[in-house]
């Protein structure tokens, strides 16, 4: 059968590509199962809402199916309205973590004939066979729909693909894959780079943090890793790459068994990851060095141990700090991610945080939290009524650099402000350190991340906290 997938795009700005690799997979296992199938790239090929759906409707599709973060919840309900206009009876389906976390939203507001749950590979196969077949689909294991009461309705679960090996690679070559391998990369490289995925899950339990893989980790075999990482070298020529995982760092044999065959076979070829900070040590971060890491990202989120309980973070700020100083001192680059506006946060928690920003001397952007559906603080907000109209919620969302729900007792400009203030306080003190070598450094690599909007956001943010450096 004809499908044809649908990646929405981020929005208008401009800024660095992200290979979508959930759709990349789903289009893979399509393709084994003998579907014809067509992307259509909002974001890869920059198009616009008219184009997408000019294109979509050019390929007779018997399958639409969309894709995208939970974010982009707003342009799959704009292109499935418009669709839907053009060609009534086609079959629509969307699969995410927001498809899978908020179904009646998706089922009810775009007019998708179902949705699928969690991991899409088997199911969309199975799916799309049912539907040309003029079978009963709702026996599909792994979906949701909505009955005639409007109800939502799920079939049985779809068990988790044991062995990940046995997925088929991504389908990079249906998308104008040279957009993205040439696209700025998240790590601020400026080289040809493409990611692969190396394993799925998390056994952590951060309340702000949905996995749509769960608990339990599953790891494809180091060896069809670089296997993958060697085709993407003499297919794309890339220079650099990365793990998307849930959490790369989850087990160190696996790591290090990585490190060694990367070494063995793609020396000169640098990458980065994704990385926990009680899931380090020196001897795997030497490990890693040696076999071309040179920027690890770790999601700190705050400096007060107060706050990182609230978060259930299983971790102490003092760990967060070693972990960073150890990985600089290996040669490989640490960087944290943070976010202010956990419920508890208070002056002394932000207070706490910018200290240790300037102990660790790192800056980074600091986001607000946001409840994601799936997430422990998502069925917080809603029980406490700061989430009234989850659509309208949804709707809102973008990269969390606005606030959207206030977790705290500060009112909202309050909590904005203190946000200002941290983040100008961190920045400066981290510019001022070494200011000729980090003042440019910094301002491209936030026009990079955050596009024209977040480095004019971030500017501002600076000067505000050099003219109200006293406030908080
Ligand atoms: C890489 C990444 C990014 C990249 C972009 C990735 C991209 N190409 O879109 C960047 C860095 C830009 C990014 C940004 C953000 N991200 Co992000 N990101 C990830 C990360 C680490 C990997 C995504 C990935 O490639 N996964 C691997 C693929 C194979 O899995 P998958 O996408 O889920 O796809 C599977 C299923 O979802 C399903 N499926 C997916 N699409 C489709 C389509 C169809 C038709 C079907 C049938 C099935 C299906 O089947 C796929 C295969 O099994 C995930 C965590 C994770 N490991 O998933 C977070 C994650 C998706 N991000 C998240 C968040 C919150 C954000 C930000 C809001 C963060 C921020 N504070 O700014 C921003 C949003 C920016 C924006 N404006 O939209 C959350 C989403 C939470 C939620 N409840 O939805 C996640 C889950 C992290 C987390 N654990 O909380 N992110
Ligand atoms: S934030 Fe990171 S460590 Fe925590 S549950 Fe999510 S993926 Fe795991």
């Amino acid at each position: 059968m004809r499908v044809t997938l649908v990646y929405p795009s981020y929005g208008t700005e401009q800024h660095s590509l992200y290979f979508p690799f959930g759709l990349a997979y789903v289009a893979s296992s399509l393709l084994n199962a003998g579907h014809e199938v067509t992307v259509v790239d909002m974001e890869g090929d920059r198009l616009s809402v008219s184009e997408a759906v000019r294109r979509t409707v050019d390929s007779s599709p018997g399958v639409v199916a969309f894709g995208g973060m939970v974010t982009r919840f707003r342009y799959v309900k704009e292109l499935a309205g418009l669709i839907r206009g053009e060609m009534p009876g086609v079959f629509m389906v969307a699969g995410n973590s927001g498809a899978t976390t908020v179904p009646e939203i998706y089922l009810k507001s775009c007019g998708l004939d179902c949705v699928v749950l969690g991991e899409g590979e088997v199911t969309a196969a199975e799916l799309v066979f049912a539907v040309e077949e003029a079978g009963d689909w709702r026996q599909v294991p792994g979906i949701a729909w909505l009955d005639d009461d409007g109800l939502v309705q799920k079939s049985a679960p779809r068990e988790p693909v044991a062995d990940l090996d046995s997925l088929p690679w991504p389908a990079w070559d249906l998308f104008h894959i040279e957009n993205y391998v040439s696209s700025m990369d998240h790590r601020q490289k400026k080289v040809r780079h493409l990611e692969a995925l190396a394993s799925r899950g998390c056994p952590f339990n951060c309340v702000y943090c949905y996995r749509i893989y769960g608990r339990n980790v599953r790891r494809r075999s180091p060896e069809a890793i670089v296997a993958e990482l060697v085709e993407l070298v003499k297919l794309y020529d890339i220079r650099y790459t990365g793990f998307p995982d849930d959490l790369f760092t989850s087990d160190k044999k696996f790591v290090m068994e990585i490190c060694a065959l990367m070494r063995e076979k793609l020396p000169g070829i640098k990458w980065s990851c994704l990385g926990r900070v009680n899931t380090v040590d020196r001897e795997m971060l030497e490990t890693m060095k040696n076999a071309g890491c040179d920027w690890i990202s770790y999601g700190i989120e705050s400096g007060c141990d107060r706050m990182l309980e609230k978060m259930k973070r299983g971790v102490t700020a003092k760990q967060c700090l070693d972990a960073i100083k150890l990985t600089e001192s290996v040669g490989i680059h640490a960087e944290g991610s943070f976010i202010i506006g956990m419920y508890g946060e208070t002056r002394d928690s932000v207070k706490r945080t910018v200290e240790f920003c300037r102990e660790a001397d790192i800056t980074a952007p600091m986001l607000f939290v946001t409840p994601y559906p799936g997430t422990a603080i998502f069925s917080m907000a809603l029980e406490r009524g700061l989430i009234k109209d989850v659509e309208e919620f949804l709707m809102r969302m973008n990269a969390a650099d606005e606030l959207l729900v206030n977790l705290t007792d500060f009112t909202d400009s309050e909590l904005i402000e203190l946000r200002d203030w941290a983040q100008g306080t961190i920045g400066r003190s981290y510019l001022f350190k070494k200011p000729f070598t980090r003042i440019p450094d910094l301002l491209w690599k936030h026009f990079k991340l955050r596009g024209a909007r977040g480095l004019f956001h971030d500017m501002r943010a600076f000067l505000a906290s050099v003219l109200f450096r006293n406030r908080a």
